[in-house]
């Protein structure tokens, strides 16, 4: 059995979704084969060095994540990971601390019995040309290099900024400027062989039919956790069934 996880936005500002999530990884995804988590899995990343000693300050909230993951990739699960729009400077340091791997954005999962496609899914918000532009900067290595050679303290500050930036656009936002594409979306599906797709992001859970080319595409996509519930979707080797985690 395989679980799909996405947008979990951990922070030490939102323990009980991080206690969701500790039970989760303690509990219901010992069973799994592997776990797939795509992307935002954290609210902010930094960089690495965040798990550093002397550079964790008061709390070791990341470290103790990383101890959970690695706890269950020892147990046997394996584990991999897409980068959001939230974490994208996840590096190697945490994959190996938690034995997980990252893979690419998107990415095709071939299963004996299915095709799935797996993304993030901000690439296919089109519509923010606001957010592509900076998408395709940060995403480059000279940015991310620049970023990361500034002192930890001053990458939290940035990135606080740039929340709280991007939160007062949002209101101004049009509400279809926060969703995917439809043409973008179709293209997608086509580029990859009409495979299932699982992804995040939006926050606006729900399974969609699309008709690509004549051909009957399902596009899944998962919830954000909150202080109520997260949630996991489970593929059986037949069919993917939503989850509520508590
Ligand atoms: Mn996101």
């Amino acid at each position: 059995m395989i679980l799909f996880i996405s947008d979990v936005h951990l922070a030490p500002q939102a323990p009980v979704v991080t206690r969701i999530f500790l039970d989760f990884l303690a509990g219901r995804a010992r069973s799994a084969e592997h776990l797939f988590i795509l992307g935002d899995l954290f609210e902010a990343w930094p960089g690495d060095d965040c798990l550093d000693q002397g550079n964790a300050g008061e709390d070791s909230f990341a470290a103790d994540i990383v101890a959970a993951l690695r706890a269950l990739t020892r147990s046997g699960v394996g584990l991999s990971l897409l980068h959001g729009n939230r974490d994208f400077l996840l590096g190697d340091s945490f994959m190996a601390g938690c034995g997980a791997r990252l893979l690419a954005d998107p990415h095709v999962l071939s299963l004996p019995t299915w095709q799935f496609v797996l993304a993030h899914g901000d690439a296919l918000c089109t519509d923010d040309r606001d957010y592509q532009a900076f998408r395709a900067l940060a995403r480059q290595d000279d940015w991310q290099s620049a970023f990361l050679a500034k002192p930890l303290h001053e990458r939290r500050q940035a990135i606080l900024a740039l929340r709280q930036q991007s939160e007062s656009a949002k209101r101004g936002k049009a509400d279809f400027l926060m969703d995917v594409n439809p043409a973008a979306t179709d293209d997608f599906l086509r580029a990859h062989g009409y495979a299932t797709l699982i992804h995040g992001h939006t926050h606006r859970p729900a399974r969609h039919d699309h008709i690509v080319d004549g051909i009957h595409v399902e596009r899944w996509v998962m919830a954000d956790w909150t202080d109520q519930a997260g949630e996991c979707l489970c593929w059986d080797g037949e069919t993917l069934t939503r989850e509520l985690l508590t």
